[in-house]
């Protein structure tokens, strides 16, 4: 199998952020040189949680040139891609469980120049990304249930990368990237780079802690992940 053959890429969450301080972190974020934003999408339904509104992400893609990595935790997201200010180089992560027209959606996302992926719930199995192997940019495994920060990883979840990784590559999608969320420790993330991931998003399991600067944070995250 072929595992870390994509550069590892960082990804903080802006939900795990102190929004009283936004301007601030999206600075440090610029200066510490991280790969993407990771804004979190809920709309109560999907998801038992709201978080980031749709003009706040506009504010934060105008704002930053980091580009955006969308993670849409919300009903039929097809029919709201317009509300999202997204481009080119942009990842929307659009859930498998949350659409019946997945493909339609992916190819939206296409259209407009972003890199489209497909992400699962921890329960939700592979056979959800064979109809669409060509339609995506990438595969985002969700390590917890989506909702909140600050849970545990879901053990299978390793198991899962890999089984992601694997089916990519038989398919002829190496180019195709592994994205994980949830509970992304340094030490949890040397396990998932292992496995197969190439995106880790970065939340309170890292960088966003009491009296931890947030670039030892992301120094420490990115130790963990090196080639
Ligand atoms: C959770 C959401 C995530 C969290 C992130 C928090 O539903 O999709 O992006 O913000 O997982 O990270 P941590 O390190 O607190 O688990
Ligand atoms: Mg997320």
């Amino acid at each position: 199998m072929k595992t870390e053959t994509l550069p590892p890429k960082l990804s903080p969450s802006l939900m795990c952020a102190d929004p009283f301080c936004l301007r601030e972190t999206l600075d440090e974020f610029l200066r510490c040189g991280v790969e993407y934003l990771h804004l979190d999408v809920m709309d109560g339904v999907f998801v038992p949680n709201f978080t980031l509104g749709t003009d706040l992400c506009r504010r934060i893609k105008a704002y930053s040139p980091i580009p955006l990595d969308l993670h849409l935790m919300i009903g039929a997201p097809e029919q709201k891609l317009g509300w999202f200010a997204f481009g080119a180089g942009d990842i929307v992560s659009l859930h498998a469980e949350s659409t019946r027209h997945l493909q339609k959606a992916l190819a939206a996302v296409l259209e407009r120049g972003g890199l489209p992926f497909v992400a699962l719930n921890p329960a939700t199995p592979l056979c959800f990304l064979e109809p669409v192997l060509d339609d995506l940019a990438g595969v985002l495994v969700m390590a917890v249930n989506p909702g909140f920060a600050g849970q545990k990883m879901i053990p299978s979840t390793l198991r899962k990368i890999a089984a992601v990784r694997a089916l990519l590559d038989e398919n002829g999608r190496t180019d195709a990237g592994i994205e994980v969320d949830g509970n992304v420790s340094p030490e949890n993330a040397k396990k998932m780079r292992r496995a197969g991931a190439d995106i880790f998003v970065a939340g309170t399991a890292s960088i966003f802690k009491p009296d931890l600067p947030l670039s030892a944070g992301l120094a420490g995250l990115r130790e963990a992940v090196r080639p």
